[in-house]
C-alpha cells in the first residue's frame, strides 16, 4: 500500500490554521513527521503513563481550533515540535535534541486539569497537561519549545536543576522558546518577550514570564543577588531572560510586534541591543561549548563573552554589549 510524507492541515488552538508534516499509510493518516526525525504525537486522553494512543484517523486535517476536539492539542503539539526542529536545524545546524537526526515524541491530554508541561529525560519525551479544567491545555509554542529546549540543555551542557546552575537551565528554555515563537511563520505567533502569555496559566489571561523586567511575575528576579540561587529555578531565570532581552533589545521603553516593553539596568546604565539573532546565536555557542552543570551566573558571564568572542571578535561591539548587558543584570 502507499505510504509516503504529507502536509496536513493543523487546526490548532493557539496557533490558527497551520500545515503539520504527517504520514499516510494506505487510507489512514497520523501524527508522524518523518521529515523531522519520526517525531510522533500521542494522545493519553487522561492517562498519566505509557505513551497512549498515536493520533492516527482517515483524514489529514488535525483538530478543529477548539479545546472540545481531543485532535486540537495534538495539532498545537505537533505544530511545537516541528517549528522547534527548524528552529534548531535552520538558526544553529542542530538536528534534533542530540543532534543526530532523531526526534523525541509528545504526549497531549495527560492527566486530569493538570496546570504543567514537561520534559523528561528518561522517555526522551514532552508531555503537557490540559490546564485548569481540561480548558487551557499547555501546547502554545512558546511552552512547546521551552520543553524540547530542557532536551537540547539535558544533551548539552547539562546545567543541573538547581541553584544558580537550575536558573541558567530554565533560562535556556524560555530564551529557545522565545526564539521558536518569532522564528514560527504563522497567522498568530509573532514573536514576544513573554512566556506563556497565551495559556491563561494563572486564570487572568496574563503571561506566566516576562523577559524585559522578571519581577512583573510577582517572584521572579530582575538582577543577581548572593541569594538568586536559593529562589525557585522559574525565578532565578529571570537574570538570564533579563540578560538575553537587553542583549537583545537594549533597556528602555519599546514597543515591538504591538507589545510594550520597559526593561530596567541595576545601575541606571543604558545597554544597546545587539538584535535577537545575534544573542540567540551566542547563547547557543556559550551553551554548547562553554556551560558545563554547574556553571553560574559568573560563569554565564565568562561563557557568554568567550562565545561572542568566538562570533564576533574581542573588541567587537557585540562583545562590549554581552559586557554591559551582564552589567546592567548584576552579573560582574
Ligand atoms: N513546565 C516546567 C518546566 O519546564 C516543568 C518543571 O518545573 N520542570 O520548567
Ligand atoms: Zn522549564
Ligand atoms: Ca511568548
Amino acid at each position: 500500500q502507499y505510504q509516503g510524507i504529507e502536509t496536513g492541515v493543523g487546526n490548532t488552538q493557539y496557533s490558527g490554521k497551520v500545515d503539520l508534516t504527517t504520514t499516510q499509510s494506505g487510507s489512514n493518516y497520523s501524527l508522524t513527521d518523518a521529515s523531522r526525525g519520526g517525531h510522533k504525537t500521542y494522545n493519553l486522553d487522561h492517562g498519566t503513563s505509557g505513551t497512549g494512543t498515536l493520533f492516527s484517523q482517515s483524514s489529514d486535517t488535525w483538530g478543529d481550533g477548539t479545546v472540545s476536539n481531543a485532535g486540537t492539542a495534538g495539532a498545537d503539539a505537533a505544530y511545537g515540535a516541528q517549528e522547534t526542529w527548524d528552529f534548531y536545524k535552520n538558526t544553529f545546524g542542530r538536528s534534533g535534541i542530540k543532534n543526530d537526526g532523531k526526534a523525541a515524541y509528545s504526549r497531549v491530554h495527560y492527566g486530569n486539569s493538570y496546570v504543567n508541561a514537561f520534559w523528561d529525560d528518561s522517555c526522551f519525551c514532552m508531555t503537557y497537561g490540559d490546564g485548569s479544567g481540561n480548558k487551557d491545555p499547555l501546547t502554545a509554542l512558546d511552552v512547546a519549545g521551552h520543553e524540547m529546549s530542557h532536551g537540547v540543555t539535558s544533551n548539552t551542557a547539562g546545567l543541573e536543576y538547581s541553584g544558580e546552575s537550575g536558573g541558567l537551565n530554565e533560562a535556556t528554555s524560555d530564551i529557545m522558546g522565545t526564539g521558536v515563537e518569532f522564528y514560527a511563520k504563522n497567522s498568530t505567533d509573532v514573536g514576544d518577550y513573554l512566556i506563556g502569555e497565551k495559556i491563561n496559566i494563572n486564570g487572568d489571561g496574563k503571561p506566566l514570564r516576562y523577559m524585559d523586567k522578571p519581577s512583573k511575575d510577582g517572584g521572579s528576579a530582575d538582577y543577581w543577588s548572593s541569594s538568586v540561587g536559593d529562589l525557585d529555578v522559574h525565578n532565578s531565570s529571570g537574570v538570564a531572560n533579563h540578560f538575553f532581552y537587553l542583549l537583545s533589545e537594549g533597556s528602555g521603553a519599546k514597543t515591538i510586534n504591538g507589545v510594550n516593553y520597559d526593561s530596567p539596568t541595576h545601575d541606571g546604565s543604558t545597554v544597546t541591543g545587539i538584535g535577537r539573532d545575534k544573542a540567540l546565536q551566542i547563547w547557543y555557542k556559550a551553551l554548547t561549548t562553554y556551560f558545563t552543570s554547574t556553571t553560574d551566573y559568573a560563569g554565564a558571564r565568562k561563557g557568554t563573552l568567550s562565545a561572542a568572542s568566538d562570533l564576533y571578535g574581542a573588541s567587537s561591539a557585540e562583545y562590549k554589549a554581552v559586557a554591559a548587558a551582564w552589567s546592567a543584570v548584576n552579573v560582574n
